[in-house]
């Protein structure tokens, strides 16, 4: 993760971070005074955008830069760590198992999000409680083929919501979006869902990912306007 791309990256990225924090500094009331925390996601009447969002009816692509090798043939997911039955799972493995379909929205922290995307994929709850997680596990850390990581607290992790997706919009899931197989975690901003998904690791302690190392906060929540640590 230490090529000149990803410098451009996290550079750019900086920039946004500073912008916004400069813009609640001039105005702190910006902010949602009435958060909606992890709750439902934007349906039943809730506004459908979080605050500071801009609509895209197309989908971009975010990332690195850098494009792993990983097909349907090579992918491999581990859920490891703090369990009891470590498991390795492959995709055709991942195809066999109970499948979620869920319409959800998409929140980039760099202000866009993606209204109704239509996803298959398997529960992470599921596959978290395949591998018998110990007592002590309360974290995740999530990594990708292209060495990515991001953590999130196992509360986040086991929603119903949280998917390791192979199909979006009726089709495989494309290379440039995180296929074959990536996760998402539609109630929190989407950096938190690695593409390229290959390893759950169950902690004890909290430990922090690529952006969130990077000055992005630990929690990550769209309607808390909560972006920046
Ligand atoms: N492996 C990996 N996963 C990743 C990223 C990445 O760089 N590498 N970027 C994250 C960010 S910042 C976002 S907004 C979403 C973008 O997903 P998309 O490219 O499908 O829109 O993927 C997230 N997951
Ligand atoms: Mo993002």
């Amino acid at each position: 993760m230490s090529d000149d791309k990803s410098h451009r990256v996290v550079a750019a990225r900086m920039k946004l971070k500073a912008r916004f924090e400069a813009a609640m500094a001039a105005s702190p009331s910006v902010a949602d005074d009435t958060p909606q925390g992890t709750g439902p996601n934007n349906r039943h009447g809730m506004p459908r955008l979080p605050v500071g969002q801009v609509l895209t009816h197309k989908w971009p692509v975010l990332d690195l830069g850098i494009k792993p090798s990983v097909d349907t043939t090579s992918w491999r997911l581990r859920v490891d760590g703090a369990v009891e039955r470590p498991i390795e799972l492959s995709y055709t493995e991942l195809l066999a198992l109970p499948q979620t379909e869920l319409d959800a929205d998409f929140h980039c922290v760099t202000t866009w999000s993606r209204m109704d995307l239509q996803w298959i994929g398997v529960r992470l709850s599921d596959l978290i409680a395949a591998a018998s997680p110990t007592d002590a596990a309360q974290f995740v850390l999530c990594h990708a083929y292209d060495d990515y990581t991001t953590n999130l607290p196992l509360h986040e992790a086991l929603k119903d919501d949280v998917l390791i997706a192979h199909t979006v919009q009726g089709e495989p899931l494309q290379h440039d979006h995180g296929g074959p197989v990536r996760m998402i975690t539609p109630q929190l901003y989407a950096w938190k869902g690695a593409k390229w998904i290959s390893r759950i690791e169950l902690l004890a302690a909290d430990k922090l990912g690529f952006w969130e190392r990077n000055g992005y906060s630990n929690t990550a929540l769209p309607w808390r306007n909560d972006r920046y640590s």
